[in-house]
């Protein structure tokens, strides 16, 4: 068995991969950023190495620092979690040459399925099909309209080398086509350094149904129960559940039987989700995710299965010691995603800070898996997932109840959080009757209204710390060494220089009253098109710029209609949230 993994991240699957460890007696071990050296998975490990830096780049992503707390620390295993290093075959393969077990799939496994055309077509060699579509990349818009032409519109062109809902666009009809594959080709490039994009049936009422599979070293692959994912907003999931809703066993079967074909044409091995669409009793591969989800304890609540504890013993050299018949799942699991974001007004802005307090639900089926306690920060620069609420009952309706039970035990003040979100869709009729997909949340809910006040506010300045270095004398020995101390204890910091335009205090780019002619952006991120000129026409509405934030192009619009004045960015700016972009009068 493996003696001592390093968990190559940070949050809340940091924390669920060390429990699991520390339950098989494996030793643990963190690595963590500047900004998490007091970090709960840093807390909980039995020993932990500083990365350095603040931004994930800096710090989870930098490949020397993690090898040389590999080399340090003596791990025989890496857990990579999910994102980060866990899709990452450079350095799979780097902790490989020297003797040190990747815990997930073999490289070339995650290559075919890491590019959308690969694995559609090996998809397909296995017998799997994808959504009716061409396995080719597109050359020009034309080929785009010809597709539309035969199929019937709308249509989906995508990036070949992207992943998530990232470079994804939806063409209506014969004139979208150009401008359409010109930005998914722009975010393609952007995001995965190449444009390659190809076209695809577009299903307008699909359901987001995925299969957890098992396969080990010996050619043993068992397929465990789908998870339905439809709950989700602008590609970010929300809320997840198995078993899926009014899905019938038999497309069940089919559906992990299609799931292990898939995994067995690429020769993969670890836990790993393949995802398919599902509309009108049919279903089509989308792509295989070839790492562990967060969405994995859903499945381990219907399974009793610990896929943590799996993904150790295959990486191991372990078999599976039971078959797809002996796999029983029972009842049923919720997932709801707790992340430290602003929900009002269906906006979900980003709500960074100092979890001022966390009162954490439990009783009867209720699990969480949190990357933070009370105290602790949630920083701008990692992903703000605070916790997983996760529920099991013995029914889809005791499991919802319980869901909106633990929700209302569980009290976060200090930063906004998405629980009020997610105690609308789950008190909605529509997601009681399970008449969602995954159009619902942005297509028919309506979060308009909601409006929500932190609560408990942190004073930012409190506590903060600096890092200064000291030069010490141990056992009459030079070292030098760094502290953290508090702000205060050392003496006045000179504020950085810089003439920096002065920023509206609280600046939400939605102005209230009167349609203003200032456009301003509703979030930090990147202008990566600039649509007008100084001296245009522009009507209430019309797209001035396009915003790319939170891994998404947005169109940036203006209010009212009238004359563009001044034009104050331009494509490659960095923009905070209320940065004036563009001035019409
Ligand atoms: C689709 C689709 C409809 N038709 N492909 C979005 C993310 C990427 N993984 C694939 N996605 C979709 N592909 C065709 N041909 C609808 C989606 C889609 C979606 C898929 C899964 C989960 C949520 C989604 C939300 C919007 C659109």
């Amino acid at each position: 068995m493996l003696k001592k993994v390093l968990i190559a991240n940070r949050g809340e699957i940091a924390v669920r991969v060390i429990r699991t460890c520390k339950e098989m007696g494996i030793g643990t071990v963190a690595v963590y950023s500047e900004l998490d050296r007091d970090a709960l998975h840093v807390r909980l490990a039995d020993e932990a190495y500083a990365l350095g830096g603040q931004t994930a780049a800096e710090s989870y992503l930098n490949t020397d620092a993690i090898l040389a707390a590999i080399e340090e620390s003596g791990a025989d295993a890496v857990h990579p979690g999910y994102g980060f290093f866990s899709e990452n075959t450079d350095f799979a393969r780097a902790i490989t040459a020297r003797g040190v077990t990747f815990i997930g799939p073999p490289p070339e496994a995650i290559e075919v399925m890491g590019d959308k055309i690969s694995s559609r077509l090996a998809a397909e060699a296995a017998g799997v099909q994808g959504v009716p579509g061409r396995s080719q990349p597109l050359e020009s818009s034309d080929e785009v309209v010809a597709f539309g032409e035969e199929f019937g519109w709308p249509i989906a062109i995508k990036a070949a080398y992207g992943g998530g809902g990232r470079g994804m666009k939806v063409v209506h009809g014969p004139d979208e086509a150009a401008e359409a594959l010109e930005s998914a080709q722009r975010e393609a490039l952007s995001y995965f350094g190449r444009d390659e994009c190809y076209v695809e049936r577009y299903l307008t009422w699909p359901r987001h149904i995925e299969m957890q599979i098992l396969a080990d070293t010996h050619g043993n692959t068992l397929w465990l129960g789908e998870r339905d994912c439809s709950c989700q907003r602008r590609h970010q999931k929300l809320v997840e559940e198995s078993p899926a809703a009014d899905f019938p066993d038999e497309v069940r079967q089919a559906m992990g039987a299609a799931a292990v074909k898939v995994s067995e044409a690429c020769g993969y091995y670890n836990a790993g989700t393949v995802e398919f669409l599902y509309q009108d009793g049919e279903f089509f591969f989308l792509e295989m995710n070839t790492r562990l989800q967060v969405e994995h304890p859903v499945t381990e609540l219907v399974t009793g299965l610990d896929l943590v504890a799996w993904q150790l013993r295959i990486a191991a050299g372990e078999a599976i010691p039971f078959s797809q018949s002996e796999v029983q799942r029972n009842g049923h699991a919720m997932e709801v995603r707790i992340n430290a974001e602003d929900p009002s007004g269906g906006r979900f802005t980003p709500s960074p800070g100092t979890l001022t307090r966390f009162a954490q639900p439990s009783g009867p089926g209720v699990r969480l898996d949190a990357g933070y306690e009370a105290g602790d920060t949630v920083s701008q620069y990692y992903d703000n997932l605070i916790a997983k609420l996760v529920v099991w009952a013995e029914d889809r309706e005791g499991a919802r109840r319980r869901m909106l039970r633990a929700l209302e035990e569980t009290i976060i003040e200090g930063v906004a959080t998405t629980i009020p979100a997610a105690e609308i869709i789950l008190s909605h009729e529509d997601f009681a009757d399970a008449t969602h997909s995954t159009k619902w949340v942005e297509d028919t809910l309506d979060l308009s209204g909601l409006q929500v006040n932190v609560v408990g506010g942190s004073d930012e300045e409190e506590g903060a710390k600096v890092l200064r270095s000291v030069t010490a004398e141990v056992g009459g020995r030079r070292y030098d060494v760094k502290l953290w101390l508090p702000e205060s204890s050392v003496g006045t910091v000179v504020a950085s220089g810089g003439a920096k335009t002065p920023k509206r205090k609280g600046g939400g780019g939605s102005v209230a009253g009167a349609a203003s002619g200032s456009v301003t952006v509703q979030m930090q991120g990147t202008i990566v098109k600039v649509m007008v000129e100084v001296g245009d026409e522009v009507e209430a509405g019309q797209t001035v710029c396009v915003l790319e934030a939170m891994k998404m192009e947005n169109a940036v619009n203006a209010q009212k209609a009238g004359t563009v004045t001044e034009v104050r960015v331009s494509p490659g700016d960095a923009v905070s949230g209320g940065d004036v972009v563009v001035v019409v009068e």
